[in-house]
């Protein structure tokens, strides 16, 4: 990390719009200790060392490197030489991307992977092995769930579901064979928030340890290991990359549990790792992260206020919002309240597919985090995994409705949205 940039281990507090907190008070920066959320996102560990200076760090497009000679390979493999070796271990674009990463999210190390889903799994296959027993909330994305449920749960490992809203549900089912608790916040696609400070002081309690998908929030809207957390994990085919055009993922946590992930769950276990070029794209995307957080954070508290006064709309899942009843624990772990809204219909599944087939300019789609405003129906959709009762009891109804508030004008979105209701 180069001089200067500092980790944030800050909550909700720390994005302060590009100024320090010493420059807030007193109007000028003559010793500023941070850097501003955007300012990071664009200088923070640029590797300097270009032979043409170039502004924009190269992409390695290289799968190995050569070795000077056979007994520097040897010193690689042996760890006494730390040059690069293969790109599944390490690459150059990559290593920048981790390092910018790590800032951002307050982390003293960082893991870029193939997908989201490479993410979860190159976590979990570091630290579990059979007889152990995993604690995860009860709503999940969809292919997260599956992994746990019909996958983990293959290989010995116990998977119990927790209401997570309520830590003292936590507080009572963990036990000393707890390895690890995960959870999302806000969480896909019901916007159930997690209070992280108490859940990950309840894990801890009991030796576990606490993994946040933090894909909803990015670092610049909720840093959880600021908060207690251990392990973060993200989607970057999200808002990270943020231009629909690319699929990531990302790691962060201490450095003593990234070797064990790089080497283990990366290494051998997954192989999901990043293409370079992706890497580049995500490193693109992060320039603008703070810019377009905010639009997709406006656009989204717009969205809200329209489906919450419309008739045809009998429930809004908003954590911005003040009938929201977690509204209160969202604004003490989150600096906004993101781009993601979920709602329901008074006429239920149905008026549920009839609004997104109503649809002139929003995209029935899934994913999020995109420019387009994406919609889609959670459970024909992404929490299809879910058996019908377990939606039932986890609470995803049938006639739920997800938004990914994009960056178009709102008042294009809002017409469009609705012109569906009422149609
Ligand atoms: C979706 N989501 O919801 P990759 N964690 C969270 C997610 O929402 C997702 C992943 C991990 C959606 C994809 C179709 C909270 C994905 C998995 O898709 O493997 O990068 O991330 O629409």
């Amino acid at each position: 990390m180069s001089s200067g940039e500092q980790y944030n281990k800050g909550g909700a507090s720390h994005a302060s719009g590009g100024t320090s907190s010493s420059e807030g008070k007193s109007g000028r920066s003559p010793r500023q200790t941070k850097r501003g959320f955007a300012t990071r996102a664009i200088h923070a560990c640029h590797d300097k060392n270009d032979p043409y200076g170039a502004l924009t760090s190269p992409i390695y497009m290289t799968s190995t490197f050569e070795f000077d000679t056979a007994e520097q390979g040897a010193a690689r493999f042996s760890g006494e030489d730390s040059g690069y070796i293969y790109t599944r271990l390490g690459n150059p674009t990559l290593n920048e991307l981790e390092q910018r990463l790590a800032n951002l999210e307050g982390a003293e190390a960082c893991l870029t992977v193939a997908s989201g889903m490479g993410a979860i799994t190159s976590v979990f296959w570091s630290f579990v092995e059979p007889g152990d027993e995993i604690l995860v909330d009860e709503t999940l994305y969809g292919c997260t769930f599956a992994y746990f449920r019909h996958g983990l749960s293959k290989f010995g490992i116990k998977v119990r579901h927790v209401d997570m809203r309520d830590p003292e549900n936590l507080a009572r089912e963990i036990s000393d064979k707890t390895r690890i608790v995960y959870f999302e916040t806000p969480a896909n696609p019901n916007m159930r928030i997690i209070d992280i400070r108490a859940i990950s002081a309840i894990a801890h309690g009991c030796g576990a340890r606490v993994v946040v998908d933090n894909t909803y929030s990015t670092p610049y809207l909720q840093n959880p290991i600021g908060l207690g957390a251990d392990i973060v994990v993200h989607s970057a085919t999200k808002y990270l990359g943020g231009h629909g055009d690319l699929m990531a993922g990302v790691i962060l946590s201490s450095a003593e549990d990234m070797e064990q992930i790089r080497y283990v769950g990366l290494k051998d276990m997954t192989g999901a790792v990043l293409a370079p070029m992706n890497a580049f794209l995500i490193a693109r995307g992060l320039k603008t992260l703070e810019l377009r957080m905010e639009r997709h954070c406006d656009n989204a508290e717009k969205i809200a206020a329209l489906l919450e006064a419309s008739p045809e709309v009998s429930k809004v899942y908003f954590p911005g919002l003040k009938s929201f009843e977690q509204y209160e624990l969202a604004k003490s772990q989150m600096r906004r309240f993101g781009g993601m809204i979920a709602f329901e219909l008074t006429g239920g599944h149905d008026a549920g597919l009839q609004f997104l087939n109503g649809l002139k300019l929003c995209k029935i789609a899934v994913s999020l985090g995109d420019a387009e405003t994406l919609i889609e129906h959670p459970a024909s959709m992404t929490h299809s995994p879910y058996e019908p009762s377990e939606r039932a009891r986890f609470g995803i109804t049938e006639g739920l409705v997800r938004i990914s508030a994009g960056l178009e004008n709102a008042v294009d979105i809002l017409a469009d949205i609705d012109q569906a209701l009422s149609s």
